[in-house]
């Protein structure tokens, strides 16, 4: 008994003097408490992943794990380079011992395979399949999933672990989280995607609801394509020399540059055969089985890992992956402890960068990485991986007006009410693919993330921009969950895009307090009758009715539009008003929709022509209002 009490005290000594020494994180530090290995794990095909492990170098206790898969690279490699775990992303789970896990995913970097996009998840797989399949010289069943699994159960077997893995990422990474909670490995009781991408044909990166959206496509893609250390193109984050002929599109101006190369054909042509998605895409112009098998949310069931679903509310990237992926679950793994966390942020901000403000816009002092690391996803994988602290609850959402911290024990979203704002008096607009709407008011090279929050009012006086106001609000509105457009148009030609745009107009005479504007992030700007964007969405006119089987439209014919836009989680206070905007181009985020029905991937730019527009009056936008 005396021994047993003795190894406890002991035990108890070192975890005071660990997390007293972890008050204050550093790269020396880190250095000084943990080991990193590099080794090259077999997975039941026989395929090798690279996977960077720093263990900490006290065995006297047993450390949870912190995994992330990631197809970005997990520089610096070598074992005597470091990655920054003393970085606010990382100290909090180094403060407590974690051990980190870091994998290049198959086909990428230091890892042997083959890279597939968003690799499809295969039904039905097993180990035991696996190793049949292999002796007998065959195909063996692999996916993110099984490559996860067998990481996680050579990571039980040769570390010292306390049996519990967590699993997180963001954006792609998101994606192998949730492949990761589709495992099924006993030790993994945690996951959380965010920002995961999920569906890239209705709603993440690549089109929403059918449209491409070539800005983010043309300029991540082909970087993407070479992001490769094997051949000495990638050092510590993704600095690749750029050798693709995409980079011939020399651009400052994205909307002349890209107005100037034309059709998309003219992108393919430039790109020949150097980047292997962008010929996929090409080929698969529609909804078809290509799209879906890549589509995780057919396979969210019977999940055993608790989920936390984290995104953005102003996410150019993945905000619908984000709740699509929590909806699937919520639907189709009802046993699943499942959480979501959404707040005003842009792609991935949440766990590195974010501030007060984004944009023009101040969302409040909590709004940082700062606070979300340390209340909420630390004390996440604490509570499932420790078993310390309380269960976290179900939805924690900041809300982008009222700029507070909503939180609920039931799922999202909460009790609302659908309520329909009418486009009265309706509108006509001729739309012009030679003079598309601009989605930002001023050049830029690459799509600045705060375009999903900006001043709209570059818009507004636009004779091909339909403007619909409402009345100055005297009381609070409260928005939580999905926005649903409802339109009745015809147009002139066969074929049109649809964007509406549900924006916040700031008083006449609103202002922030100078004092807010005391970091270097938040550079002053006139904020009095500001027009901020709270959700924008395209609707690709031709899918209105299948995204599968295109459809052109009757001349002059009228028409039902109907299409979902993502959540939204916005207050607006008294004083403000709501406005809302309607368009058939938003350049050069989305493609130009020639406005004839035709495959837009192959079509030439004399197809490109004018439509003139209709939106009759009884077309309507529902908001989720939250009962009073
Ligand atoms: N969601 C991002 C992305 C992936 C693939 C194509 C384009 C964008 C990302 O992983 O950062």
């Amino acid at each position: 008994m005396k021994r047993i009490l003795l190894l406890l005290f002991l035990t108890l000594c070192s975890m005071v003097v660990f997390a007293q020494q972890a008050d204050t994180i550093t790269a020396e530090w880190i250095q000084q408490h943990y080991i990193k290995r590099e080794v090259k794990i077999e997975m039941r095909d026989g395929v090798h992943l690279f996977t960077a492990i720093y263990e900490p170098k006290d065995k006297s206790v047993k450390h949870p794990v912190i995994m992330n898969r990631t197809c970005y690279g997990i520089g610096p490699y070598g074992e005597d380079k470091f990655m920054g775990l003393h970085r606010p992303a990382w100290a909090e789970y180094a403060r407590n011992g974690y051990i980190f896990v870091f994998q290049d995913v198959r086909g990428k970097n230091m890892s042997e395979g083959v890279f597939e996009d968003i690799r499809p998840f295969i039904e039905g797989k097993s180990l035991k399949k696996a190793k049949a399949q292999r002796k007998a010289g065959m195909h063996v069943d692999i996916d993110e999933a099984s490559d996860t699994y067998d990481t996680a159960e050579w990571i039980v077997r040769n570390t010292n672990n306390n049996g519990n893995i967590g699993v997180f990422g963001i954006s792609y990474p998101g994606f192998y989280s949730t492949m990761a909670g589709l495992s099924g490995h006993p030790a993994i009781k945690a996951v959380s995607p965010q920002a995961p991408v999920t569906d890239w044909f209705r709603g993440d990166d690549v089109h929403h609801n059918g449209a491409l959206f070539i800005w983010d496509m043309h300029s991540f893609i082909y970087w993407f394509e070479y992001l490769n250390v094997a051949s000495n193109r990638v050092g510590e984050w993704g600095t690749i020399k750029n050798e693709s002929p995409a980079e011939a599109i020399k651009h400052t101006d994205a909307y002349n540059d890209y107005l100037g190369m034309g059709a998309v054909k003219n992108f393919t042509a430039l790109f020949g055969d150097s980047v292997h998605f962008w010929n996929d895409m090409v080929e698969h112009p529609d909804l078809d089985d290509w799209w879906e098998a890549r589509n995780v949310t057919y396979h969210c069931k019977n999940i055993k890992p608790a989920v936390m679903i984290v995104g953005g509310l102003f996410d150019a990237e993945d905000c619908y992956g984000a709740f699509a992926t929590y909806n699937a679950i919520k639907s189709n793994s009802p046993k699943t402890d499942l959480y979501l966390v959404e707040g005003p942020w842009a792609h991935g901000m949440w766990g590195r960068g974010a501030n007060e403000f984004f944009g023009n816009v101040y969302f409040g002092e909590q709004n940082t990485s700062d606070y979300y690391l340390k209340n909420i996803e630390y004390p996440f994988f604490a509570y499932y991986l420790e078993g310390k602290g309380d269960k976290p609850k179900a939805v924690r959402v900041l809300d982008s007006g009222s700029c507070t911290w909503r939180e609920y024990d039931s799922s999202w979203p909460i009790n609302t009410n659908k309520k329909a704002f009418v486009l009265e008096g309706g509108a006509t607009y001729v739309s012009d693919p030679a003079h598309p709407v601009p989605c930002v008011s001023s050049p830029e090279k690459n799509r600045p993330a705060e375009y999903m929050v900006s001043d709209q009012r570059f818009a507004s006086t636009r004779p091909d921009v339909a403007v619909f106001t409402y009345p100055v609000l005297t009381d609070t509105m409260q928005l939580s969950g999905e926005v649903e457009a409802e339109l009745e148009v015809s147009i002139t030609t066969t074929d049109a895009d649809f964007i509406v745009k549900i924006i916040d107009v700031f008083p006449d005479d609103f202002a922030y307090p100078d004092s807010l504007y005391h970091s270097s992030m938040s550079p002053y700007y006139n904020m009095s009758g500001y027009q901020m964007l709270v959700r924008g969405e395209v609707m690709r006119g031709k899918y209105r009715n299948s995204f599968s089987s295109p459809e052109p439209f009757i001349p002059n014919q009228r028409t039902k539009v109907k299409f979902r836009m993502p959540d939204v989680a916005h207050t607006f206070l008294p004083g403000h008003r709501l406005m809302i905007q309607v368009q058939s181009s938003w350049f050069p985020l989305v493609d130009r929709n020639p406005q004839k029905f035709c495959n837009i991937y192959k079509c030439d730019d004399s197809d490109f022509q004018k439509s003139t527009i209709t939106i009759y009056p009884e077309s309507k936008v529902w908001l989720p209002v939250v009962n009073k």
